[in-house]
């Protein structure tokens, strides 16, 4: 194939001479030629993966890579005098999802079409994903977040299907977004979309018309949900979401010509989280409204559907009031009220009631009693369901539950965003771990090489380089290459305790205020949206972005010490953010953080954990062994104990210790006040002392203790690259290849 040719005609003009947007629409749509003409995966049995969210990040090198043509496009490029990077810059991300569920669907996609599984994804076309996140006064201000433009990786495939809710029925269009396997063949991710949309109704920020669901259906990826209007609309998405997928799987039997009495032969569905659990009243309804007994539905759904449990936070967990079902889905409701009554004929305890006293539907026990798999994402997490959370149906169906621990597409972090680390590994191993991920122990024989160990020292060296010029070129913030690079990205939450890393920078800056200079300067830089309603994740980025100032405009501590927010934090920034750092934040408090996969991320690209004994995190441990890893905090029983006997006491925690008092009273000091707003100050200083939900000043010493020895050992160079290639060498367990393997065989019996 001449790609240079192929090129050209699409630009009607010579590579040299076109602009870099020309070049990207070329790109894209050759792309899609290329990969129209892949064969799709296929099989006797397909697993539909139906997720609210598929946080797929920008697909052009992605894609590239897949198919196989990325260095001879590279090439083509750099000959006629244009980079690759450069053009990429140009391609917008589909924001698609919030973080970590959403972003493992999509490293699913991937490795579901690399291992050739016939399988496809069913999801939501957004028009504007995850808000676009801006700082102005040291705070966060939420703008629309387009990325569909005229050309874009969307496929428009005419098929349709009509949904019908209380007041209205609307038309669901099928958008598909092709997904390549990395040497394999493809699969489609399905993402509906309503045909009624109108995106006029948005200005610049996120507001909209919440009532007028023909027009904003899927306008914006979970629109706030702080009232009942965005509930309602939440639950238009979602049924929206399963009824068109729940058509569109008895559609494709059909044309099989296969027995929809043995729906589980051929088809089996993976409800990510409880965002698709509709998806079981929906096909009962279908298959009755097809002439099948409501009994045997129930018995040929339960057989089909498996869940995933992605948390254990009671505020997640939904809820659905009876009440607002009525008002968008009534259809639904004598199903599921069915349903209930059949589980309470059974079972007495109130706790595994479909409809409990108040009316409420519990999504999962749903999902749980009408599917026949209950995976938690890591082993910490899926013991804790076992027996916390999910005990009483544990004792019903032990056979149901079972463990996935989540995984990572190496395509993407590695491959992609790490190429000098990638080609250096494979001129040392070969390529074979790109396809068997276990391969990468072989890096374990130079665990003594001084040579191969300078050389990883070297990559991430260039890789910080290249992210202090753009922090410079976006933020004009300037940080040397020659400091620890400690970064903590996700989602901002307060049990992911982003706070206990803004006091431990309070610590160093007293420190050094104190003449206690570091010896090797730190840069702590942070990455983290907020959702628009949540208060205090807002009021903890106010926190960030006042010390980011404080910290760098002291000419005592900015040579010593600096603080980075990166703004609108997302994939692509992730893909630069995670080959740069020294070390790994993960420290959420144990029992809370599900599994996490950032800490895989960093991981794999050589960055050495700090981290409390929470999530994979566990696994990663239990991986590198204790010299690799550094372990602070309370275990997740004594968390859970905590928690039952009402056994924490910030304010003893605050008084008993002067060093953990001065740290949190210096966030309403004169010097903070000064910068940033004492009302978010404030509200963060009472919440510390008063309540602390999530711990904070529980593990505080021991944070700064074992961050203080983390930093000393960096000054050993050879002792650290040793760490960072037993962390490469023993990332294989987590990709996603090995991940959906597990569900393959464990799961799917695909
Ligand atoms: C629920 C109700 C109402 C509105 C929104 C929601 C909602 C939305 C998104 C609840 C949860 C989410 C996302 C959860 C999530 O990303 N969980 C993460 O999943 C990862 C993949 O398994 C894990 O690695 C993380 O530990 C877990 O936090």
């Amino acid at each position: 194939m001449d790609l240079k040719q192929k090129l050209e005609e699409r630009l009607g003009t010579t590579l040299a001479q076109a602009e870099d947007a020309e070049v990207y629409y070329a790109l894209l749509g050759l792309t899609k030629e290329i990969s129209s003409q892949k064969k799709e995966n296929s099989g006797n049995k397909k697993v539909y993966y139906i997720s609210a969210e598929f946080l797929v990040g920008k697909l052009l090198s992605n894609n590239l890579i897949n198919l196989g043509i990325y260095d001879e496009i590279q090439k083509l490029l750099k000959e006629n005098g244009k980079s690759l990077a450069g053009i990429e810059e140009l391609e917008p991300e589909p924001s698609l999802g919030n973080g970590g569920l959403g972003r493992l669907a999509a490293c699913f996609m991937d490795s579901i079409a690399t291992l050739g599984l016939d399988g496809a994804g069913i999801g939501l076309n957004y028009h504007y994903g995850l808000f676009r996140q801006l700082f102005e006064d040291h705070k966060q201000k939420e703008m629309k977040n387009p990325w569909i433009e005229k050309d874009s990786w969307l496929i428009d495939t005419g098929v349709h299907f009509p949904v019908s809710f209380r007041d209205y029925t609307l038309t669901s269009v099928m958008y598909d977004i092709d997904v390549p396997g990395y040497e394999s063949g493809i699969n489609k991710l399905h993402l509906f979309d309503v045909e009624s949309l109108d995106e006029s109704m948005v200005g610049d920020g996120i507001a909209f018309d919440k009532e007028d669901v023909r027009k904003n259906l899927t306008l914006f990826l979970y629109p706030d949900d702080s009232d009942e209007a965005g509930q309602l609309l939440r639950i238009y998405q979602q049924y929206f979401m399963v009824s068109s997928g729940a058509q569109l799987i008895l559609k494709e039997m059909d044309e099989q010509g296969y027995d929809l009495h043995r729906l589980y032969d051929h088809v089996v569905i993976q409800i990510n989280d409880t965002h698709p659990s509709m998806v079981i009243p929906e096909l009962i309804r279908l298959m009755t409204e097809r002439g099948i007994s409501f009994d045997e539905a129930v018995e040929i759904v339960t057989k089909t559907c498996a869940y995933t449990n992605h948390t254990i936070l009671a505020e997640a967990l939904e809820k659905w009031p009876l009440s607002y079902l009525e008002k968008v889905v009534p259809h639904l409701v004598p199903i599921i009220r069915k349903l209930d009554e059949r589980v309470k004929e059974t079972y007495k305890d109130e706790k595994v009631a479909v409809i409990d006293r108040s009316g409420r539907v519990h999504m999962a026990h749903m999902d749980i009693h009408y599917g026949f798999s209950v995976n938690g994402v890591a082993a910490l997490h899926t013991e804790i369901l076992k027996r916390s959370e999910l005990r009483p149906f544990y004792e019903i169906y032990p056979e149901k539950f079972n463990n996935k621990t989540n995984g990572i597409t190496f395509r993407r972090w590695l491959m992609h965003c790490n190429p000098d680390l990638s080609s250096y590994i494979t001129e040392l191993i070969g390529d074979g771990w790109k396809k068997n991920a276990s391969e990468l122990e072989k890096l374990l024989a130079f665990a003594g090489d001084d040579k191969v160990l300078e050389r990883l020292w070297e990559i991430k060296q260039v890789n910080k380089k290249r992210l202090k010029e753009y922090v410079k070129m976006t933020q004009g913030i300037d940080i040397s290459e020659a400091s620890v690079f400690d970064i903590q990205i996700k989602r901002l939450h307060e049990y992911k305790r982003q706070q206990m890393n803004a006091l431990f920078v309070i610590y160093k800056y007293k420190e050094i205020k104190a003449g206690r200079i570091p010896d090797i300067p730190v840069t702590v830089i942070f990455g983290a949206k907020a959702a628009p309603a949540y208060t205090l994740a807002k009021d903890i980025i106010h926190l960030i972005l006042c010390l980011q100032e404080l910290v760098g405009s002291d000419p005592d501590v900015a040579p010593y010490l600096k603080v980075v927010m990166i703004e609108n934090y997302n994939v692509t920034k992730a893909e630069m953010l995670i080959p740069a750092c020294d070390i790994s934040e993960q420290i959420s408090l144990a029992s809370k953080e599900a599994s996490g996969t950032g800490n895989m991320k960093f991981m794999l690209n050589g960055a050495v954990t700090l981290g409390t004994m929470d999530g994979a995190n566990v696994e990663i441990h239990d991986l590198v062994g204790s010299d690799n890893i550094y372990i602070f905090g309370k275990s997740s029983e004594d968390v859970i104990r905590l928690y039952e006997t009402n056994g924490y006491d910030a304010r003893e925690y605050y008084e008993s210790d002067p060093v953990t008092e001065g740290l949190v009273d210096f966030i309403i000091s004169k010097e903070m006040i000064k910068l940033g707003d004492p009302e978010n100050l404030c509200r963060l200083y009472k919440e510390l002392v008063s309540k602390d939900w999530f711990m904070t000043l529980l593990d505080l010493k021991e944070y700064i203790a074992v961050k203080e020895q983390m930093l000393e050992d960096y000054k050993d160079r050879k002792s650290w690259t040793g760490k960072m290639l037993a962390n490469i060498a023993r990332a294989g367990f987590f990709s996603s290849d090995r991940t959906i393997e597990e569900y393959s065989r464990g799961i799917w019996g695909i």
